[in-house]
């Protein structure tokens, strides 16, 4: 962790955070971020301090952990963990993805739980925050391997979720196959076919929208942020690390928007190509094959694989966008990135920085969007596609680009206001914790002590 809390009551509640939770970095890094923010709100309001909003706010108010027992195509029984925080439901029903990866904990569900209440908050919909998954690696799988781990993931994981309650989606490892194997086992337990799984294919209630929704939000997001100061995506070097649903929407919008997309990566290597990347040769590879991204080189001559996730951040770049994972740009990435000319860093992945990385970015003046701003647009559509489950009348892909650019806009403006009104100018990072911290608080306060 970078920087020191000065506030007394701040620090007090960090301390008991990393008392009660030791073991997970991840959630403290979260948690550590957003106290920081807050200092100079619970300086000015008292109220909040008195109702202990934020002592009660860093404690999820439910964490579910089960098993998920599921027999592999050999005829092994094979265990994995499953996971489901339930961190807020202030101002709405627990809302957020599921995770299908081996590195899955408790400290990684919880801070993607802790981030998603404010997220959630920030697209002006009325959801709380809540966040799953389990450690299985779909990675490797059949389908039918799949199939069998989600129906039983989904068999113990029912009871807890609903279209009131808490409405899972995906994220990494959970995309289109595996929402379908989870809403099927839904339905047939509770006998109801309704919005509780968003990200489902369009022929069972899926938006049109939502495959796309992430990515192209970050683009608005960020298309927002440069327009303020004058500038845009056109003729802009991009870097887009990751491969998958939001990389790959993030590189297609971005390219719309006249810039060119150099590199793009997956968790072993990366591909470069100074003429730009055929992002559709990509969704084949990727979306189609589900085969590794080191195949691009062979597919497209003149195009360079390198071995290495990381050092995709040493290619010169305008604008990066980050849409792999957690801590993926560490301090030494983020220096390398500005050394090189690098004006934009705006996060696809939640907590794309670590939080020195983060600092750095912010200290050095470059425009940095953090996930639980720019990354909003995947959550606010899953809101779009359970209204229209709810109202039973589907939304056009119009009208949901629409309403996405719209949120999108509302979220910078939103966000860059608060900053300001906090002596903060310029700083998203404190910018998108106050604005959607004091919203949370006031519901929390309203509803007495629970
Ligand atoms: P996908 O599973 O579709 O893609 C993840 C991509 O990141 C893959 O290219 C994967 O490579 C790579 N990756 C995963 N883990 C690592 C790692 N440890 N190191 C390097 N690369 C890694 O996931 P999404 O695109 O859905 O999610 C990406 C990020 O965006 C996550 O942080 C997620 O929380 C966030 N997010 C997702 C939203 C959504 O709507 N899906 C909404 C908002 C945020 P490989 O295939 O080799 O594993
Ligand atoms: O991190 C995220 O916002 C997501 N994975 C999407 C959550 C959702 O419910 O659509």
């Amino acid at each position: 962790m970078s920087g020191v809390l000065k506030n007394e009551y701040l620090k007090k509640i960090f301390d008991e955070v990393m008392e009660r939770d030791p073991h997970e970095p991840e959630f403290q890094q979260a948690v550590f971020e957003v106290l920081e923010s807050l200092e100079p709100v619970v300086e000015k309001r008292p109220d909040i301090v008195k109702a202990d909003v934020i002592r009660r706010l860093v404690e999820p108010e439910r964490l579910i952990i089960f098993r998920v027992p599921w027999m592999d195509d050999a005829g092994n029984m094979r265990v994995n963990r499953g996971f489901r925080v339930q961190y807020n439901s202030a101002i709405g029903p627990y809302k957020g993805g599921l995770r299908f990866h081996p590195s899955v904990n408790a400290s990684i569900i919880k801070f993607l739980g802790f981030e998603q209440c404010f997220k959630n908050c920030l697209t002006t919909m009325p959801m709380g925050g809540g966040k799953g998954g389990s450690d299985f690696d779909p990675k490797g799988k059949s389908d039918n391997e799949v199939m069998r781990f989600c129906q039983s993931f989904m068999t113990e994981l029912y009871r807890h979720v609903g279209q009131f309650t808490d409405g899972p989606a995906g994220d990494i490892g959970v995309g289109a196959r595996e929402i379908g194997y989870l809403f099927g086992q839904h339905k047939r337990i509770t006998n109801e076919f309704n919005g509780t799984m968003s990200g489902k294919g369009i022929p069972y209630g899926g938006s049109l929208g939502r495959k796309s929704a992430t990515g192209y939000g970050l683009c608005y997001f960020t298309a927002n942020a440069l327009a303020a100061k004058g500038d845009g995506f056109a003729g802009k070097t991009v870097v887009v690390s990751g491969s998958g649903n939001v990389a790959i929407y993030a590189c297609e919008k971005a390219q719309e928007m006249g810039a060119k997309v150099v590199a793009m990566s997956d968790s072993c290597g990366y591909i470069y190509d100074e003429k730009g990347l055929d992002i559709e040769i990509i969704k084949t590879l990727k979306e189609v094959k589900r085969c590794r991204l080191s195949e691009y080189a062979q597919a497209v001559p003149g195009s360079v694989y390198t071995e290495g996730c990381c050092n995709i951040w040493s290619v010169p770049c305008d604008i990066a966008l980050p849409c792999a994972t957690q801590n993926e740009i560490d301090i030494k990435a983020a220096q390398l990135l500005v050394k090189n000319g690098c004006k934009c860093v705006a996060e696809g992945s939640n907590m794309s920085s670590t939080a020195e990385a983060a600092y750095y970015f912010i200290e050095s003046g470059i425009l940095y969007a953090p996930s639980k701003a720019a990354n909003a647009g995947g959550v606010a559509v899953s809101w779009m596609e359970m209204s229209q489950n709810s109202t039973r009348l589907p939304l056009t892909e119009e009208e949901i680009d629409a309403k996405l650019q719209k949120i999108m806009k509302d979220i910078y403006e939103n966000v860059s206001s608060a900053a300001k009104e906090f002596g903060l100018e310029g700083n998203f990072v404190a910018g998108a914790n106050i604005a959607s911290f004091l919203k949370i608080a006031e519901a929390m306060m309203a509803q007495g002590c629970c």
